[in-house]
């Protein structure tokens, strides 16, 4: 037995107090027994087995339904290494706060303890942890997605170090709901939630937000992207990752099934969520995915938008807060492929009957809902998951949900360009984080929620990985939901986007050409290949171009962004910003950055 989990153990069972301790082994029978205990508590309930073989719904309370970044906290000793947009509290004040909240908040429940390895085993790349837990659900989940038991604890040893996580549901009271992080003891905190994001530890607590440090000091990153393979008809793959906020589509563009058009095409998913990336011996980038498994979002995923989500969601699946068919006990959810049910529990538990609910405006499935599935059911997962080397990175890929701004796709001039235009990524918000959804705020590398520490010293190390890399990837900024002026998408997405990747890794290949513009590399229409799409001449032209004067605004907001960062935004990314904004002052307003009038 490894002393660091022993005398560890001690600590936490004496403040936790628990009737007893579980280790998790990972073994099939001992998840059997956890489900049919979760099943009797009506913790979750068990689906349709035919249609749904060994899924699961479970509901979490009304208020905890989301990740919270108010009260998601870096606990390090020094508030500037914590940085402007990470809520901060001293190490010692935050942990003598939640040992009063967490003393004897086990007392007659059993303590489950997780050892769990995040990527392959046997790579440079891995990072072992252990979770402790109240919760049933969360070892479920757990188990879904990342490897447990035995294949960490092997991997950890008698000596080994591994990332201490604590989570207890408690009373679920939000006023003293806290999830914080002590980068310098590898330590997690969550107390009093129970939604995936705040108690799956290894997810956005340790995989991002601890990584994202720990790969600061050790010289690597580790970033919300979701990495891809795309095969073409020769047989290559290209690898490609791409960072977008929460829930805007990295699910479904690392699980892309290509237009008809595009014969021989295919694209194999590594990784929809997370990627931790390495200088290889190559001087190339290369990335794996440190998870097992998929937390995506419910709604909208349906034949048309992601069939390869929905095939690995048949089985071996919990579904978190979708509403319940009644008459054949299966999962629905909003843009699911068949009809609103008739006789129908929503997600809070509401029983609607007889088509009741279809006078109602409240969605039954909550927006946030999830599905919990293991990447091992999933039809186009990449041979490459398990590499212990990972994947070479071909391109990297930025994006948001811009109704206005952003044009479909261009290209950084370089890297110190592409880290600033990382830097200055903006996104409609969503309903993955509690808050207002679809205001724009800004979010780098779609990292605020999850950097770990300053984001000014973290735009240094993102400069200072290209300096290390000398073939490093090329970077790419991407809007699939830019607006009409009547309000509609301009482009259709999903599968459609495989023209853009291919558009990407021409120009990875130097292949095409592209038109320099203030922004970046725009493509030339006639190299993105548009075959069968049905598309006029002016969305094309309005989705391959940027409006000066909303990017003029644009550039004054990432000047109000970049303010409380003071002496940490590097000087880099203000020269930048700079040049950037004195080559839009030279753009005339009719030209427009792109093209604009170039095909009218
Ligand atoms: C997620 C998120 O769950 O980003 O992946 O919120
Ligand atoms: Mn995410």
């Amino acid at each position: 037995m490894n002393e660091k989990i022993t005398s560890w153990l001690g600590e936490m069972r004496e403040l936790l107090a628990p009737t007893d301790v579980i280790w998790i082994d990972g073994s099939d029978e001992q998840l059997a027994e956890i489900r049919e205990e979760s099943e009797n508590n009506g913790e979750i309930i068990r689906l349709n087995s035919e249609k749904y073989p060994n899924c699961y719904l479970h509901r979490t309370a009304e208020n905890d339904v989301a990740r919270v970044e108010d009260r998601t906290f870096i606990c390090c000793e020094n508030q500037s290494d914590a940085g402007p947009t990470n809520n901060w509290v001293a190490p010692a004040e935050m942990y003598e706060k939640l040992r009063g909240l967490y003393k004897n908040c086990m007392n007659g429940k059993p303590l489950y303890v997780i050892p769990f390895l995040m990527g392959p085993p046997d790579s440079r790349f891995s990072k072992i942890g252990i979770q402790l837990t109240d919760s049933r659900y969360v070892v479920l989940n757990m188990a879904i997605m990342t490897q447990v038991g035995k294949v960490a604890t092997d991997a950890l040893g008698a000596n080994g170090d591994f990332v201490k996580c604590l989570h207890a549901t408690a009373d679920l009271d939000p006023e003293n709901r806290y999830i914080c992080h002590f980068p310098q003891d590898n330590t997690v905190w969550s107390i009093n939630s129970a939604y995936g994001g705040n108690v799956l530890l290894s997810k956005k607590c340790l995989a991002l937000r601890l990584a994202s440090d720990m790969g600061r000091r050790e010289g690597w990153l580790a970033e919300h992207m979701l990495i891809l393979g795309l095969e073409s008809p020769s047989g290559d793959v290209h690898y490609v990752a791409a960072a977008f906020p929460s829930a805007c589509g990295k699910t479904n563009l690392a699980m892309l099934i290509p237009p008809v058009q595009f014969p021989g095409y295919k694209v194999w998913t590594v990784g929809d969520d997370i990627a931790w990336i390495r200088v290889g011996a190559d001087g190339r980038l290369w990335a794996v995915n440190p998870e097992a498994g998929f937390f995506g979002v419910a709604p909208l995923t349906s034949k048309k938008t992601n069939p390869n989500a929905l095939a690995s969601i048949q089985k071996n699946t919990i579904f978190t807060n979708v509403a319940l068919n009644m008459d054949d006990n299966t999962p629905w959810w909003e843009g699911a492929d068949t009809p609103e049910p008739e006789n129908v529990v929503d997600w809070r538990g509401n029983v609607w009957q007889n088509g009741e609910h279809k006078n109602s405006d409240t969605p039954l499935a909550h927006p946030n809902s999830r599905f919990t599935a293991p990447i091992s059911g999933c039809p186009c997962r990449s041979t490459e998951w398990a590499n212990p080397e990972g994947v070479p990175l071909s391109a990297i890929i930025f994006g948001g949900r811009r109704a206005k701004t952003a044009p479909l796709v261009y290209e950084a001039f370089d890297w110190n360009h592409g880290v600033y235009v990382g830097a200055t990524m903006a996104s409609e918000t969503t309903a993955a984080a509690s808050g207002a959804v679809g205001v724009v705020r800004r979010d780098p590398m779609a990292m605020l929620p999850f950097c770990g520490y300053n984001m000014g010293d973290y735009f240094v190390h993102w400069l200072n990985m290209g300096e290390k890399a000398s073939q490093p990837p090329k970077i790419f900024h991407v809007n699939w939901f830019k607006k009409g002026d009547d309000g509609k998408f301009l482009w259709r997405g999903f599968g459609e986007n495989l023209r853009v990747l291919l558009w990407i890794l021409d120009r990875c290949t130097n292949k095409i050409g592209a038109r320099k513009s203030a922004i970046g590399f725009l493509p030339n229409k006639e190299d993105i290949n548009l075959d069968g799409l049905d598309i006029t001449e002016t969305a094309i032209n309005e989705l391959l171009s940027a409006d000066v004067q909303s990017w003029r605004e644009d550039i004054a907001a990432q000047r109000k962004f970049f303010e409380p960062f003071g002496e940490k935004l590097p000087r880099e990314i203000a020269e930048q910003l700079n040049e950037t904004e004195k080559m839009l002052i030279n753009s005339t307003e009719n030209v427009g950055v792109g093209f604009s009038g170039e095909y009218s």
